[in-house]
């Protein structure tokens, strides 16, 4: 009879313990950052399941039955992220989807030296009829590490190949996190019954080419004739079978990207004549989800440049998205700049 092999048992508080490790400057600052960090998504991870049962717990759109004001759960989870950070004085300053400016923390004196840039709740839209939805965020150092001003938009609007720590948490049949510092993504799925992240993916890894595509073809009229081309080709039937690539379409980033690094293939938002610069945020989603993307061995570009790479000029800035197998996006980038061989026969 074999050994029985026991899978080691490790809560993401070990695994950011660990991790620190890797961090000799690593003050432990960070790390009592992303275990706030956990909290709040533990909290919204609650608080999205009951979602659903807003309406049969008699919680009304105003005051539920303990006169309780009852917020939106995009607003309740904005404000759970903000209230988690703002704990441990070691952030100066934040960004979000839900505000329009930068939320400097309100600590008296606070030398705080980190940032964190997120979306609260991807994909709300979604809430309604059950689809998967996550929170996206990104961890910086603050510009000036001497400062003991305030953080500032010029703190926020830093490249993403800056970034300190990325992740998201995605509220689908099981909440899982996933988060890079650098030294590989890894992904934790919540025991609801004991309230820890399990340590469930260690090192993600993307296959170098993928059998999936993920894009909203109903923008298909509204793209350019290149990005036309590209997905005409992948859903073309090849000799070798290669092609046609399965379309998968969720509808919330964090879904599509997660299936996507996981798989393999390619998930798309391209800018289109109704959305120049596409949809998605480059702060508080495209650089941690490219960061991620990029740890699992994968690539994202906005269709010629690396996400990474683009200085953002404000926090809304929009990026078109090109992420995931790295022989896939660069395939699609062939295309996206019409220097794909089969674009000179057409
Ligand atoms: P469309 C969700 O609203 C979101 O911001 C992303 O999570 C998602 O990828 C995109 O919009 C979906 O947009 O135009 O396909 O409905």
């Amino acid at each position: 009879m074999p050994a029985m092999t026991t899978q080691r048992l490790t809560t993401i508080s070990h695994h950011i313990d660990d991790e620190q490790g890797l961090h000799p400057e690593a003050t432990g600052e960070f790390t009592s950052i992303l275990n706030d960090l956990t909290l709040a998504l533990r909290l919204i991870s609650r608080d999205v399941r009951r979602a659903g049962l807003n309406d049969v717990l008699g919680l009304t759109r105003d005051t539920n039955v303990h006169g309780e004001q009852v917020r939106k759960l995009d607003t309740y989870s904005n404000d759970v992220i903000k209230r988690a950070m703002q704990r441990s004085g070691h952030i100066c300053v934040m960004a979000s989807e839900e505000d329009e400016e930068i939320v400097v923390t309100d600590i008296v004196n606070n030398r705080g030296k980190y940032l964190i840039v997120f979306d609260p709740l991807d994909g709300s839209s979604n809430i309604d009829v059950g689809v998967t939805i996550g929170t996206i965020f990104s961890i910086y150092k603050r510009v000036d590490l001497t400062s003991d001003e305030a953080g500032s938009v010029e703190d926020v609007l830093q490249p993403g190949y800056k970034q300190e720590a990325a992740g998201y948490a995605l509220y689908g049949s099981s909440t899982v996190l996933v988060y890079t510092t650098g030294h590989g993504a890894h992904a934790f799925t919540l025991d609801p019954t004991i309230g820890e992240f399990l340590l469930t993916r260690e090192n993600i890894r993307t296959p170098k080419r993928g059998k999936y595509y993920s894009v909203n073809e109903g923008n298909y009229y509204y793209w350019s004739e290149n990005i036309r081309q590209y997905v005409d080709y992948i859903k073309t039937p090849s000799k070798d079978k290669s092609r046609p690539y399965s379309h998968r379409y969720i509808g919330t980033a964090v879904a599509d990207v997660h299936r996507t690094i996981i798989y393999g293939g390619i998930f798309m938002y391209p800018a289109d004549s109704k959305a120049p610069n596409g949809k998605l945020r480059l702060v508080y989603e495209a650089n941690a989800l490219a960061m991620i993307a990029e740890q699992c061995g994968g690539r994202a570009s906005d269709g010629q440049n690396r996400i990474l790479d683009i200085k953002p000029n404000n926090i809304h800035e929009r990026v078109p998205l090109f992420l995931g197998s790295k022989e896939d996006v660069f395939e699609a980038e062939a295309f996206f700049m019409g220097e794909h061989p089969l674009q000179q026969i057409l």
